[in-house]
């Protein structure tokens, strides 16, 4: 045995704690959202979009089984025979009803008895072993994996008919409204991070981009905007639309975000089963985007670029840094964010003063996932890590970048590096957006 310096040992005990932590946090959050239905519910598909909740988690499980139980603890299999019914590649998930599912008993009992041996795994796990398990990476990734299960499976929720099961405060309003935009000049920034020891693969690594300067809204398209929009035609006008976005917007016969209904001349929206006036000042949510694509032709501006939306997160124009969060380094708070599931809806723009960019943009991380301009590509150095089918088999399909979380989405799975993508078509997932646009002559 090694003596090893008592700082160094403390660092991994709190890794270990931590560990634990967000393990747990994350499964109270799969027992709200799976207990609070009934068994009927859990086994039903809400959407054909969706997969029954039931599947999820016994996915969450079988996940946590693969690279915790089997690879990093090198232990027998809980169920070797269930790989393949929870395999994500292997059945669409239109098709994942009619499988021979384990039943909700038998899947809380699974994730049970995984999340059992997953604790004393790590117990003993080498934090400072190879690369699956430096620094905790492996619990981090599979702590990461359930929450974003978790924010499927409330948009299985808000997509489920019936009376309502979940419930929270409503989002905080805003002390005073904000608007208007930001002029982030020139220059060069670190986007994508090496250090952060839970970023996943394709967040990797840290590399310099060159962005031109650029006007960014300080906070997202508002419900009111949007219903500014539809008031003024939007849906009617194909010059606003992409060829492909109108072709959609017919096919689909979109009229409104998804979830809304006009009522003479208010708007209703229906959230997890409530049915509630609009809050005007809220970031507009369930957009696709194409319908994001339309908004900004009309207002006569564009999508964010990738880069651009990162850059207003993360940079701080006084030291050239790259920040984790737009307001620093500190783990996000009810101050600071609305993540979490903390609320069932986005927040007012302004609500988050103290979570302002360097750059004065509010909102990045929280309240509504942002559509971006950019398709999903990797980064220059990209490698898979741990395995290709987390994201380097969806480089180049046809997805759009989605960047800083929603209500919806926990701390543990958000930062400003983080990374989503969707179909352009898609808008049962907690998505908004904001505007950018280039620089007139006179502002370079
Ligand atoms: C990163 C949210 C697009 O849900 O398809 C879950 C996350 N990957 N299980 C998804 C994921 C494998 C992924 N997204
Ligand atoms: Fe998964």
């Amino acid at each position: 045995m090694t003596l090893s310096a008592p700082a160094d040992h403390s660092d991994r005990e709190r890794t270990r704690a931590r560990i634990a932590e967000v393990l747990a946090r994350a499964r109270r959050r799969t027992r709200v959202l799976t207990d609070s239905v009934d068994e009927a519910d859990l086994v039903a598909q809400h959407s054909p979009l969706m997969s029954p909740l039931v599947w999820d988690l016994a996915h969450i499980g079988n996940q946590e089984e693969l690279w915790l139980v089997r690879d990093v603890g090198g232990r027998d299999a809980v169920r070797a025979d269930i790989d393949e019914l929870y395999d994500a590649f292997k059945h669409a998930r239109v098709n994942r009803p009619a499988l021979p599912l384990l039943n909700p008993a038998q899947a809380r009992g699974y994730v049970g008895s995984v999340r059992e041996k997953v604790l004393d795994v790590l117990d003993t796990a080498d934090l400072d072993g190879g690369p699956l398990v430096h620094e905790g990476f492996a619990f981090g990734m599979i702590a990461q994996h359930e929450q974003q299960h978790d924010e499927t499976m409330l948009a299985t929720h808000q997509l489920r008919r019936g009376a309502p099961v979940l419930s929270a405060p409503p989002a905080p309003a805003a002390p005073v409204p904000v608007g208007g935009e930001v002029v982030i000049a020139a220059g060069d920034f670190l986007m994508g991070t090496t250090a952060d020891p839970w970023a996943l693969d394709n967040e990797r690594p840290a590399h310099p981009v060159h962005v031109p300067g650029f006007a960014i809204d300080v906070a997202p398209v508002t419900n009111a905007q949007y219903a500014a929009f539809i008031a003024d035609g939007g849906y009617d006008r194909p010059e606003l639309w992409s060829e492909r976005g109108w072709a959609h917007r017919c096919t689909a016969g979109l009229v409104a975000p998804q979830f809304w209904e006009r009522d003479g001349d208010r708007w209703y929206r229906t959230a997890f089963g409530v049915r509630a006036p609009l809050r005007p000042q809220q970031p507009v949510v369930h957009v696709c985007w194409f319908e994001a694509e339309a908004y900004a032709r009309w207002a006569g501006k564009r999508l964010p670029t990738e880069a651009e939306w990162e850059k207003a997160a993360r940079f701080d124009p006084a030291t050239g840094d790259s920040r984790r969060y737009p307001w620093g380094a500190g783990a996000p708070d009810e101050h600071t964010a609305n993540l979490g599931q903390r609320h069932l809806e986005p927040a007012e723009v302004g609500a988050y003063p103290a979570g302002v960019s360097a750059t004065g943009v509010h909102q990045l991380i929280g309240d509504v996932w942002e559509w971006c301009s950019s398709s999903f590509e990797a980064y220059p150095g990209f490698r898979a890590f741990p395995y290709r089918e987390y994201s380097e088999v969806f480089f180049g399909g046809d997805y759009r970048i989605l960047r800083g979380g929603s209500f919806g989405t926990d701390e543990v799975a958000c930062r400003g590096t983080f990374r989503n993508w969707d179909h352009p078509i898609r808008r049962q997932i907690f998505a908004g957006f904001r505007l950018a646009r280039d620089l007139r002559e006179d502002e370079r």
